[in-house]
């Protein structure tokens, strides 16, 4: 019985060396195989996968993602009904909360402004606030969010947490659900968006939510880091808020369109930090094994870990 690899945009032969090296026994097939044979294919393994195709394997059995995030699975119009598994890995955390930590202390530290004035030789030295005067609000408080909370915290910064559901997370206010959504954003001056895209958070970080922030924060105007996905951000609605000061700056790592177009504005404005989607990589050896030991315990008649609830959609 087979696996089956449907990447797009991500070099499909670097996953197919770890998953042939971790079960050599198992017959490895790609979506675009000729002579692909779909009745022996057991479990899937997708990065953006073909829309339509799972629907095509008989016995399909469970739906692996090689990320965090599932919407690039769920938006399959045809996806047949089997467990979704998403990554849930130390390795990816460990990256998206280095990630977000740099970009966090990008903001409070003033670094952009301190290399502008390096490469102008001049000696600027700016107010700077400790971390403790800094409020951090962070938007999903997941296995992502809740790791990047502990950690900014530990380094003194004044962290608060919007989610769903309510938590008690030592050191950490907890905000939930869409009515306590705007005492969230009034007592925060560095927001940070690690939310899943779905019909709830498409469009979320947009000029309205933006005017709500607090205003009396140590930057003048407070940051946003999105490094979610790109459909919960509206573009122009950054530009303007940006450029009318009702932001600051932002870090970007996820965009509407990816990778951005060259032309893209965001690309330029200087209140922008770029990165091409790269906050924490799914990197193939860490993320091969962690799927194929799910695999293993599921044919010991172990339970599925970490799968995605189709109702909410993560
Ligand atoms: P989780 O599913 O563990 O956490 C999601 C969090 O979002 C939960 O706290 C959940 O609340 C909260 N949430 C979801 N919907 C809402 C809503 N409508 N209102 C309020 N809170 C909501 O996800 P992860 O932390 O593992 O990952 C988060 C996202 O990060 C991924 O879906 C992916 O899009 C992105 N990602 C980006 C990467 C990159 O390189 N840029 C890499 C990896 C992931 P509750 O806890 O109450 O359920
Ligand atoms: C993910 C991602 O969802 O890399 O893991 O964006």
């Amino acid at each position: 019985m087979s696996l089956v690899l449907s990447i797009k945009g991500w070099d499909p032969e670097a996953w197919e060396r770890r998953f042939r090296a971790l079960d050599p026994d198992r017959l490895l097939q790609g979506v675009g195989d000729a002579g692909l044979d779909r009745a022996a294919v057991e479990y899937g393994v997708a990065w953006f996968s073909k829309p339509g195709f799972f629907a095509t394997c008989p016995n399909l059995k469970a739906i692996f993602s090689l990320g965090a995030g599932v919407d690039h699975i769920l938006k399959d119009p045809a996806l047949p009904d089997v467990p979704v598994v998403r990554i849930v890995d130390p390795n990816l955390t460990m990256r998206m909360t280095e990630w977000v930590t740099l970009q966090v202390l990008l903001h409070h530290r003033q670094q952009r402004l301190l290399d502008r004035a390096q490469a102008n030789g001049e000696w600027l030295s700016p107010d700077q606030c400790s971390a403790d005067e800094m409020r951090v609000g962070i938007l999903g408080l997941g296995n992502l969010g809740r790791d990047c909370a502990e950690v900014l915290a530990r380094i003194g910064f004044k962290v608060a947490g919007w989610s769903q559901s309510k938590k008690q997370i030592a050191g950490l206010e907890s905000f939930a659900g869409a009515d306590e959504l705007d005492a969230f954003l009034a007592r925060t001056d560095i927001l940070v968006c690690l939310l899943p895209l779905t019909d709830e958070t498409r469009g979320i970080l947009n000029y309205a939510l933006f005017s709500k922030l607090a205003k009396d924060g140590p930057l003048g105007a407070p940051v946003v880091i999105n490094a979610g996905r790109g459909g919960e951000q509206v573009e122009d609605d950054i530009i303007r808020a940006l450029d009318d000061g009702t932001l600051h700056a932002v870090s970007l790592d996820v965009f509407q369109t990816e990778p951005l177009p060259s032309d893209n504005p965001l690309w330029r404005h200087p209140g922008v930090v770029a990165t091409p989607h790269l906050a924490a990589e799914s990197h193939p050896d860490y993320m091969s094994r962690n799927i194929i030991d799910q695999i293993h315990a599921f044919e010991r008649g172990e339970p599925l870990k970490n799968r995605v609830d189709r109702a909410t959609g993560y």
